[in-house]
């Protein structure tokens, strides 16, 4: 049975490891992180995501899944590490050059090194590449394989995408990407494509990118509509039934360690200046500063006005709460004097703030809904009114119905 060596048990790490260790590979997780590994070998996993609890636990009854902070000797080597990005929004990319040079000391003749971490485009094969071949006098394409294989899962929905989605899978030969293509078509119902290193590399800052810019395009045409006091819901609603228009939503801006992460990999060893990406990127990330301001508009006629903010985590029906643009605004109300609580039913890790519903909205101004889980339909409009001192929401996703929300004399506005 082939080993597989899977660097890194984050979010796509680990159900990648899953689907392995279930489809005939025997496979070893590396984690540096203690708290994790002393979890994962006691059959308890650190990620809340739909059905990772059920694969996770048939592969490690199964005994094919082990989880240690060393790399043992393998056949296939899998980085999905993380590539943060650094105060100058250049690619950090410590953790991949970490992973390479611990696989460099085990690996031998024939074996194949697959990276997953997202990374500017050159990443694997000159910094992957280079440290494994400075390391053995290794040619990669010669003596071992190396491939791009980049994740295109949809946090929320991780271990059906994994399965379905279409891969696409870059190789420094042919011969390295059908390497891969077999690995992952042990558990892959969608396509898959092969390619170079460095298309694969640059396709998935593409598809990140495209969506990043997609919903630029709606934050702007929602502050253009702001202006003409024009609803811009109705407008995306009416436009995308287009048979070529798909805009995304407005919001409160862009969260995650992807979508706002990956366009500046694009830009960083390029020298056109003023680009659109940039643009983009900006106008997202000035959306938390907006919502502040409107906030503060709203209460404007308050005295010690306390708003309650109805989500944490980055995006809906997630417990993320990674580059979550609530900080930022929780953080801009509390400097202004205004009073903020928090209520989240999915997010249990996040002590700053978090209090329970009723707490939260108790004597509260404004319920600004900042994403919009499933569960807050759970929480009737009546109870939240019977709370809170003023009857105002603020909702920056559209997720309430103005109709039902004014007739229980609620004051609502809408980005
Ligand atoms: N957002 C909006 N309006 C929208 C859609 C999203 O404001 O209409 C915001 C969300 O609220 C969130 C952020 O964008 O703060 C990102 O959320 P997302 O659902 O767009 O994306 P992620 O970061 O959860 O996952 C993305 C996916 N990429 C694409 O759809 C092109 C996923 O497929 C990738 O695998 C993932 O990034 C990744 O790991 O790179």
């Amino acid at each position: 049975m082939e080993k597989i060596c899977i660097l890194g048990m984050g979010y796509i790490g680990m159900p990648t490891a899953c689907m392995l260790a279930n489809n005939g590979y025997e496979v070893l997780g590396v984690e540096v992180n203690d708290k994790i590994i002393d979890k994962l070998n006691s059959g308890e996993l650190h990620i809340n995501e739909p059905d990772l609890d059920k694969i996770f636990l048939k592969a490690y009854k199964n005994k094919k899944i082990r989880i240690s902070t060393k790399v043992e000797k393998s056949d296939v080597y899998i980085i999905a590490v993380q590539t943060p990005l650094n105060i100058q929004k250049k690619a950090d990319l410590n953790y991949v050059m970490n992973a390479a040079n611990m696989i460099k000391d085990f690996i031998h003749k024939g074996n194949l090194i697959i990276l997953e971490s997202t990374c500017p485009p050159g990443t694997t094969r000159d910094i992957v590449g280079n440290i494994i071949e400075r390391g053995t006098l290794f040619k990669a394409g010669i003596d071992y394989f190396l491939s791009f294989c980049p994740e295109r899962v949809l946090p929320g929905n991780i271990v059906y995408e994994l399965v379905n989605n279409d891969r696409i899978i870059g190789g420094i030969n042919k011969e390295s990407a059908e390497r891969a293509a077999k690995i992952y078509k042990s558990f892959v119902k969608g396509k898959i494509y092969l390619t170079s290193l460095e298309v694969a590399e640059f396709v998935k800052l593409a598809e990140n990118t495209f969506r990043d810019v997609n919903v630029a395009f709606s934050n702007e045409l929602a502050l253009i509509c702001e202006e003409y006091k024009i609803n811009v819901w109705e407008v995306i609603r009416f436009a995308n039934m287009h048979p070529r228009v798909n805009i995304l939503n407005p919001g409160p801006g862009v969260g995650g360690h992807c979508i706002p992460v990956d366009p500046w990999f694009i830009l960083e060893n390029i020298d056109i200046k003023d680009t659109l990406i940039e643009k983009c990127r900006n106008i997202n990330d000035s959306m938390p500063l907006k919502i502040v301001m409107r906030t503060v508009y709203i209460l404007k006629d308050y005295k010690n006005p306390k708003v309650t903010i109805f989500g944490l985590s980055y995006k809906e029906n997630v417990d993320d709460t990674r580059e979550s643009p609530a900080f930022i605004i929780i953080n801009e109300l509390t400097e202004k004097g205004i009073n903020v609580s928090a209520y989240d039913p999915m997010v249990v890790n996040f002590e700053y703030l978090l209090s329970d519903m009723e707490e939260a909205l108790r004597d509260s101004d404004l319920l600004l809904l900042f994403v919009g889980h499933h569960k807050f339909k759970e929480i009737s409009l009546e109870k939240i009114a019977e709370l809170m001192r003023n009857k105002n929401i603020f909702d920056t996703r559209n997720f309430y119905d103005k109709s039902c929300v004014e007739k229980l004399g609620f004051k609502y506005y809408l980005i």
